[in-house]
């Protein structure tokens, strides 16, 4: 069925989209710019469809996060603190490796961990942990550290990320998380983020680690004071990556949630602008397979009805999320696998359980048969 778009000039990129051709910067701006919404969803879920028909995936995963000391004082982020604030918390080994088995059980199939740039914690501190979690929990994926991370670990090791990668990577680093890319403008990194890496040394970064064999997923942060050119010139970076490397499973468009920031004045994003994100993304980004909506960050609603908007992925459980609960999230922290298979199947899509590498989880009962952990009774 071919729609009759109330914004004809989607004939133009249907037509596109219809040929497999690449869209340009033109056509990712009137994406940006058009009224015409669900012309632009449908589009987007065409693409969708074709790449992976009626299934929707999410994982079962656990949320760890080491530290919340951050030297970066990034004013869109509420999460990072100083530590002389007295309100940081930074765990010890054991700390992390009790909080990773809080609820532990076999049915978690990935650790996700992100911290802050830590002054003193060294690159050795951080390998040892990985090398305790790996001995501890053998058959758990360890997607850890964002570019901005490696970025400071090298600084402060005096190492190259290369040498930092490698030395993770040996010592249980199975891959990263998309986060700390921000938008790759220079002049609003300048505002929201002055202390980060800068877009190119993120890129670089990605490129080093994808080069190790790592796989990782990418991210945009939209909805503070980036432009649509910002946007547009953001996926261009990352789809020109992505034609080098191949390394990046999936894109997650990050909705600016302003609570506890220095950028409080600014408003939320709202559910039409969300949807926007994911379908501009989908159809932008050609080259990358998966696009997810993080239902923590815009709701499960808004999660659900992406997923006929360009979106292919949920994210997972979670557990325990605190980088957007600092700032204002108001969505649970965790979600039952069960509800999460609800929300794909009321969408009228099909719930595929994967791991980080997108490989199916075939999960017998006993796997499902519980244990004496919190843990499993959210699985
Ligand atoms: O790196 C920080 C961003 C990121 C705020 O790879 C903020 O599977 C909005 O990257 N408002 C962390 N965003 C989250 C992240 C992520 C989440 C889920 C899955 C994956 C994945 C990655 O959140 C940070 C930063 O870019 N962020 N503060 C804020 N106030």
């Amino acid at each position: 069925m071919i729609p009759s778009f109330d914004d004809s000039r989607l004939n133009a990129i249907r037509a596109k989209v219809d040929a497999g051709e690449r869209l340009n910067t033109e056509d990712g701006l009137l994406l940006y710019r058009t009224s015409d919404l669900l012309g632009v969803g449908w589009l987007a879920n065409q693409v969708r469809e074709r790449l992976h028909g009626n299934k929707t995936f999410f994982n079962v995963n656990r949320h760890v996060n080491p530290t919340d000391v951050c030297v970066a004082n990034c004013k869109l982020c509420a999460y990072g603190k100083l530590t002389r604030d007295g309100k940081a918390f930074t765990l010890t080994h054991e700390q992390i490796y009790a909080k990773a088995g809080e609820g532990y059980s076999e049915a978690v199939t990935e650790f996700h961990m992100v911290g802050g740039l830590h002054p003193e914690l060294t690159l050795d501190w951080y390998c040892e942990m990985l090398r305790g979690l790996k001995q501890r929990f053998p058959k758990v994926h360890l997607k850890a550290f964002t570019m901005v991370e490696i970025g400071y670990f090298a600084k402060r090791a005096k190492l190259s990320t290369r040498e930092v990668l490698i030395r993770l990577k040996e010592a249980g680093l199975d891959s990263q998380p998309g986060g700390g890319a921000e938008i790759f403008s220079e002049r609003v990194r300048r505002i929201i983020c002055d202390h980060k890496l800068s877009g190119d040394e993120w890129i670089e970064t990605a490129r080093v680690s994808h080069s190790l064999g790592l796989h990782s997923n990418c991210t945009m942060l939209y909805g503070h004071i980036e432009t649509e050119e910002d946007r547009v010139d953001h996926l261009l970076k990352l789809r020109a990556l992505q034609d080098e490397t191949k390394g990046f499973q999936t894109f997650i468009p990050l909705s600016f949630h302003p609570d506890n920031t220095e950028m409080e004045h600014i408003g939320r994003t709202t559910g039409f602008n969300d949807l926007r994100e994911i379908a501009v993304s989908r159809l932008m980004l050609d080259n990358i397979p998966h696009i997810k909506s993080y239902w923590v960050m815009v709701t499960p609603q808004v999660a659900q009805i992406a997923q006929r908007f360009g979106a292919d992925d949920v994210d997972g459980t979670l557990v325990e999320e605190r980088i957007y609960h600092d700032a204002g999230a108001t969505t649970s922290q965790n979600m039952r696998r069960k509800d999460l298979e609800r929300l794909i199947r009321e969408a009228g899509r099909e719930p595929v359980e994967r791991d980080t590498l997108y490989r199916p989880v075939v999960r017998n009962e006993n796997e499902n048969a519980p244990v004496e952990s919190a843990f499993t009774v959210l699985v």
